[in-house]
Formats: structure tokens, C-alpha cells, sequence
């Protein structure tokens, strides 16, 4: 496997986040990504490389341009605010909900902020912009790799990216990576890209950045939205709209009763659906906190279950770029990522 490493990924290292009304250690911390390396190094076979320079141009073609400027600045704006800001990381308070405006942009950063944020779990902090643009570099770098010809590469990056929407952050995403990886394959001459999240949460942020768009199926398989977050996206009434009517697909499971054999033939009716589509390249958001011992999450995967999940992935035989996304039993982490992009080399 052609692995992608995101150097940078340890520049945001949120302190704290808001849990039951009082605040925590994040769970989406710079150990987890390390684990995964670790692991892969340890079985050794993989290539891997350092990400090309950043495509702001191809960014703003997936996020919505004054999404982008605010997160670059925002830093720079909550310092301005304060000095003693720096010592704290970023956090909304505020959101325009339904019976509010959305269509002003508020001066106060403050109100930017819940603008463009829908949780009060994914701080930001001064490193947060360069690592999270150094991880959509490196997804450009794998999805044109595999554009050039290689059947397969990974990017191994944080933060994860897919609950980032096109002018929204939260679920500790902030840069859609795998969308930005089934954008780039659309402008390498894939006429048609599916993407396929095994995240045991939805995939809302890809979902809304291609929900019009014809040309880019997304499938997602997770934890029913009545009961699971980000609970207000990810029903299976959700098709796509107007020249994307049809391309999106939600596959959501309870997960007090799904065990592995359940979300296997999900799996199995989302390739389904990527091979009638006629899919030239598939981007797998690859969350491994569908694992048993997840500490926030879970479908009661095993570890030896990710192997499987890799070889029936593979056998889409479509040419496939995966972005690392959740999982947050950092002792299973290594091992279950491991284990299917193993069970993928496998299958092929
Ligand atoms: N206090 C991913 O797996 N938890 N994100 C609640 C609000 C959010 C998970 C945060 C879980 C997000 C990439
Ligand atoms: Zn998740």
C-alpha cells in the first residue's frame, strides 16, 4: 500500500472538549494517528511518502471559499481578541439555528464561528489550519497517484474530515479529505466517483458537499441517526437532489442489535449500488471506531473482522484512495486500520 503520511497531523492537539456540560480531554488526539503508523511500519510492505504542496484552488472547489478564509484566520482573529486567548482553544457558543438568519454574516467572530460550526466538540487551536491543510494535500497526493496508475493508497492523516460540509465544521473535522480526494479523481478524468464511508458514524459533510452533484455517489453505512451522532443527517430518506437525485445513499444501522454480519451485507448493498452507479475510483472514509472497545462508538467489530471488511472492499476491484477518519480505542486502533488495508491487498 502507497501511504500518505500527513507530518504535520500533530499541530492540532485540541485540549478540551464539551461533554455532558463540562469540558474533557479531547478523544481525537495525535496518539491515535501514531498507533496506525506504528502498526503499518511494524508489518512493514507499504511505501511511503511525504504530501505534495496544498491545492487552495481544488479546496475551494469542494468547501465554499469564505469557509476557507475563516478558518485560516481564525486563530489570528481569537488572539486578536485577546492574548490570553491563546492559552485557550476555540469553541462556538452560539448557532443560528432554524428561527434565526443564516443568510447575514455576522462581523463578530463570534458569530462567524457558530456560523460555520455545528458542535461544541472540535476545538481549534493555533496548529489546527496547517495540519488540516497538510491532510488534504495529502489526499490530493494519494487520489493523483492512484489517478496515475496505482491501484491503491492510503492517507493517513488527522484531523478526519467527514463530517466537514461545505462551509461547516464539527465531529473534530474541519477539511473534508476524502472529498477533496474524490474531487481530484474527478479532475485526474474519472468521469464517475463513488464514495464509501465506513465510519460508524454518517458521513455528513460529504454527503452535503456533493448532495446536487451527479457525478459523485455517496454511500455511508452507521449508527442510526435517532439515536447516534450527528443525529440530525443521515436518514435513509436522504437521496441527493436535483442532478444528484439518486447518488446518496444512507445506510443506517441500530447499533444495539447489529453485529458484524449485519453490517457486512450493508457493506455488500453499498457495493451494490457503487457498481450499478458505474464508479470508475472509490475514496473510502475509514473509521475504525465500528470496533468493539470504541470508546464513544461502536458495532462490536472484532479485529479480525477488518480483515474482511478490506478483501470485500477490493472486490469492487475499483482503483481505491482511503482517508483515515474515527476510532478512538487507541489499542485496537493500529491493528484494525492495519487490518484492512491488509484484508484490501489481499482481496485484489
Ligand atoms: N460534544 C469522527 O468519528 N462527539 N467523529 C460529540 C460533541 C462527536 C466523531 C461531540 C463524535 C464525532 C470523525
Ligand atoms: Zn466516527
Amino acid at each position: 500500500m502507497l501511504i500518505v503520511l500527513n507530518g504535520r497531523h500533530c499541530l492540532h492537539a485540541g485540549r478540551q472538549e464539551m461533554y455532558r456540560g463540562h469540558m474533557i480531554p479531547c478523544v481525537e488526539k495525535p496518539s491515535r494517528l501514531e498507533f496506525v503508523e506504528a502498526e503499518l511500519r511494524l508489518r512493514g510492505g507499504s511505501e511511503w511518502m511525504d504530501p505534495d504542496e496544498a491545492d487552495l484552488d481544488l479546496l475551494g472547489r469542494v468547501h465554499d471559499p469564505r469557509y476557507l478564509d475563516f478558518l485560516a484566520g481564525a486563530w489570528a482573529e481569537w488572539i486578536a481578541l485577546d492574548p490570553k486567548n491563546a492559552e485557550t482553544d476555540i469553541l462556538p457558543s452560539a448557532w443560528p439555528m432554524p428561527g434565526l438568519r443564516h443568510d447575514v454574516v455576522p462581523l463578530a467572530f463570534a458569530g462567524r464561528l457558530g456560523l460555520f460550526c455545528f458542535d461544541s466538540g472540535s476545538p481549534m487551536m493555533s496548529g489546527t489550519w496547517d495540519a488540516a491543510l497538510a491532510g488534504t494535500a495529502s489526499a490530493i497526493t494519494a487520489a493523483r497517484r492512484v489517478a496515475a496508475g496505482r491501484t491503491a493508497a492510503f492517507a493517513l492523516t488527522r484531523p478526519p474530515g467527514h463530517h466537514a460540509g461545505r462551509a461547516l465544521f464539527g465531529g473534530y473535522c474541519f477539511l473534508n479529505n476524502a472529498a477533496v480526494a474524490a474531487q481530484t479523481l474527478r479532475e485526474a478524468g474519472a468521469a464517475r466517483v463513488a464514495v464509501l464511508d465506513v465510519d460508524f458514524h454518517h458521513g455528513n459533510g460529504t454527503q452535503d458537499i456533493f448532495y446536487r452533484r451527479g457525478d459523485v455517489l455517496t454511500v455511508s453505512i452507521h449508527g442510526h441517526p435517532l439515536t447516534e451522532y450527528p443525529f440530525y443527517l443521515g436518514y435513509a430518506d436522504e437521496r441527493g437532489e436535483g442532478a444528484g437525485e439518486g447518488c446518496n445513499l444512507n445506510l443506517p444501522l441500530s447499533p444495539k442489535v447489529s453485529r458484524f454480519a449485519e453490517w457486512h451485507a450493508a457493506l455488500e448493498e453499498g457495493l451494490s449500488a457503487i457498481a450499478r452507479f458505474g464508479a470508475e475510483a472509490l475514496v473510502v472514509p475509514l473509521g475504525v471506531d465500528t470496533y468493539k472497545g470504541d470508546p464513544i462508538a461502536g458495532f462490536g467489530l472484532e479485529s479480525e473482522d477488518y480483515l474482511k471488511v478490506g478483501e470485500t472492499i477490493a472486490g469492487a476491484r475499483l482503483p481505491s484512495i482511503f482517508t483515515f477518519e474515527g476510532g478512538y480505542a487507541v489499542e485496537g486502533i493500529g491493528v484494525n486500520v492495519a487490518n484492512v488495508l491488509d484484508g484490501f491487498e489481499a482481496g485484489r
